[in-house]
């Protein structure tokens, strides 16, 4: 079990033989340069190295014609003269002589990638191919893609696997060529949408339509028809620049909430790093360290079952750390802090707004919101402690702590802080005395500002209080979700009511938790799961898995020790880069609660602006 990497060398003989400026960006380095960044890093000896194979006839048949896959392979015997006058017949296209074989390899490796994943030979994987795929059609080929890889792996596991109703998502992680907008086949072209049991999401460089391949159909408004309604989700960037915090707000704020309440097995990724800085087709900004946090992301779903697989990505350099990024994240590394501080542009926001505007009708977890608003590896199971007199001291304002047990584990809880801040340790998880708990969180705050952490977030669950001589100087952000109303009693210090409903519990996570994390950007996350906390076990464990991302993972979850020992278990394992297990079926949030939500989002939302989801803050806020 582990990380699959799919690859052959076979693939980087297509390449172009005579001058177009259009395709010269689509080179045999790509793949090459990923390798080789892969190798140095030491990334590519901890995957499952698997050697493409070909996909068959056969196999194509599953999304091409017959005769487009012949003529395809009539290419292999023309000469260089022959191939520039076919190429010319579609757009952004060259044909040479070896790229059927290599074009078979690439969908062949797609296919694999799936069967190694739903077989259980491994947990996820990334393939390395070329040429990619996501523009190509039925019957044709189109902006280098001759064969649709990842439309070949979608009907591959729904065919021979029989997922039921939820194989997969389709996210390109590319703007430029995402900038396709779709592949015909996921997307609206297919007649009444997404195929039926498929949830297609691409973002992708639109500009109103004045970039190419300037379809219509890429809009927001496309959403599918007839069955396939809601199941076509197009995020449209209509400015270039696009950085890191406009992407995390369109995973936090569009893809995620219809990704979990679409519940997929499977979620196939259309990884096009065009998307990144430095890239000539894209534009865009995205350093390579967001790669990790968008697949970490993803691997919250589907029991962690990803399969990426390469589409564009035309700057060397930011492909190639891209890759490594991907993969890190792919293999359960902590992902590096995001660099800068996270503001989503304009533009973005509006993008983001119309394509939840457009999706709420057809999705439960975007309801009456649009009304009211308007690290290094390893956990330990820590034995080591600080020195007696050390915890005693620190122990001395809370008669709880005094003695015994609980003075025992508070000095492993400060030596746990230390380590984690200082990066020898990764991340920790402690069970706590039920009577110590709220001191040992008093303590573990102190000690961690004391330590030297700049900013510290606390996420406390249950009937927690804040430590009431705790500065509200702005190093600390504490977020309580407890049986009470939601409020803000200032910006770092906010209560929200417990949610019952999966759909109010994912609400406040990916709508509330994680844009106010990542927007303060701490050094390290206090979990904190005390009296009548009443998440369930994979409610924690997705709680955990998604804080694991804006501190570089470095999380410390203090647990209630009674009345259920094996959470503790799980979280240690999620701690380590396991996938969470499914929440199960969707159900949606009360109104009620999605009104509270959306007032404290509003409330927020001027000072923390990883929350916005519209481009007019100042119009939208409740009245
Ligand atoms: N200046 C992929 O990324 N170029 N294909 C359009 C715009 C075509 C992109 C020219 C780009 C095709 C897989």
């Amino acid at each position: 079990m582990g990380t699959a990497l799919l690859y052959h060398e076979d693939m980087t003989a297509a390449r172009l033989l005579w001058d177009d400026p259009q395709c010269a960006i689509e080179t045999p380095e790509r793949l090459t340069a990923a390798l080789e960044r892969l190798r140095r890093r030491g990334l590519e000896r901890r995957c499952l190295r698997l050697a493409a194979r070909e996909a068959s006839e056969a196999e194509l048949g599953l999304v091409h014609s017959p005769e487009y896959v012949a003529l395809v392979r009539g290419t292999e015997a023309l000469d260089v003269e022959a191939l520039r006058e076919l190429s010319a017949q579609y757009d952004a296209v060259y044909f040479h002589p070896s790229t059927y074989h290599c074009a078979r390899l690439a969908a062949g490796a797609a296919l694999q990638l799936v069967d190694a994943v739903l077989t259980g030979a491994a947990h996820n994987g990334l393939a390395l191919v070329r040429p990619p795929g996501h523009h190509s059609q039925r019957a044709a080929a189109n902006g280098f893609c001759v064969f649709n890889n990842v439309a070949l792996a979608a009907k591959h596991a729904k065919q021979s696997y029989g997922l039921h109703r939820a194989p997969s998502i389709s996210s390109r992680m590319t703007p430029g060529e995402l900038g396709v907008g779709h592949g015909p086949f996921l997307g609206p072209h297919s007649g009444s949408g997404a195929w039926p049991g498929v949830l297609y999401f691409s973002w992708h460089r639109y500009e109103y339509r004045h970039f190419w391949p300037f379809l219509r159909e890429s809009d927001a408004d496309a959403v599918g028809r007839g069955r396939g309604l809601g199941f076509t989700v197009n995020l449209p960037w209509n400015q270039v620049g696009m950085g890191n915090a406009d992407y995390l707000a369109a995973f936090l704020h569009v893809l995620l909430p219809l990704a979990f309440e679409f519940d997929p097995e499977l979620v196939l990724v259309s990884a096009g790093f065009d998307s990144a800085i430095g890239d000539p087709e894209g534009q865009m900004q995205a350093t390579p360290e967001c790669f990790a946090h968008l697949t970490q992301l993803l691997l919250a779903l589907a029991g962690g079952r990803v399969c990426a697989v390469l589409e564009g990505g035309y700057h060397l350099e930011s492909l190639a750390e891209s890759v490594c990024m991907t993969v890190q994240a792919l293999l359960g590394d902590p992902a590096p802090p995001l660099p800068g501080t996270l503001v989503p542009c304009r533009s973005a926001l509006e993008s983001i707004q119309s394509v939840r505007a457009a999706q709420a009708p057809h999705w439960a977890s975007l309801q009456h919101q649009e009304a009211t608003l308007c690290l290094p590896p390893g956990v330990v199971r820590q034995e080591e402690a600080a020195p007696q007199e050390e915890a005693e001291a620190w122990a001395r304002p809370h008669g709880a702590l005094a003695q015994g047990e609980a003075l025992t584990v508070l000095g492993k809880v400060l030596c746990l802080v230390d380590r984690i801040l200082d990066g020898q340790v990764g991340s920790g998880i402690t069970a706590i005395p039920a009577p110590a708990l709220a001191a040992t969180l008093d303590v573990s705050i102190r000690r961690g500002l004391f330590h030297g952490a700049q900013r510290l977030l606390c996420v406390a669950v249950g009937q927690l209080d804040r430590p009431p001589d705790l500065a509200d100087d702005g190093r600390t952000l504490w977020l309580n979700f407890r049986d009470e109303q939601a409020a803000a009693l200032s910006v770092f210090h906010v209560s929200v009511p417990l949610p019952g409903a999966t759909g109010g519990f994912l609400s406040c996570v990916l709508g509330l938790v994680l844009p106010l994390a990542y927007g303060f950007q701490p050094d390290l996350v206090l979990v904190v799961l005390g009296p009548a906390h009443g998440l369930q076990d994979p409610q924690a464990a997705l709680l955990v898995t998604l804080l694991r991302g804006p501190a570089g993972g470095r999380v410390l979850a203090l647990v209630e020790e009674e009345p259920k020992p094996q959470l503790a278990g799980i979280l240690a394992r999620v701690l380590h880069g396991e996938a969470p297990p499914s929440l199960g079926p969707f159900s949606a949030a009360s109104p009620e609660f999605t009104q509270a939500l959306g007032h404290l989002r509003g409330q927020l939302e001027v000072h923390w602006k990883m929350l916005q989801v519209a481009g007019e803050a100042g119009d939208t806020v409740l009245s």
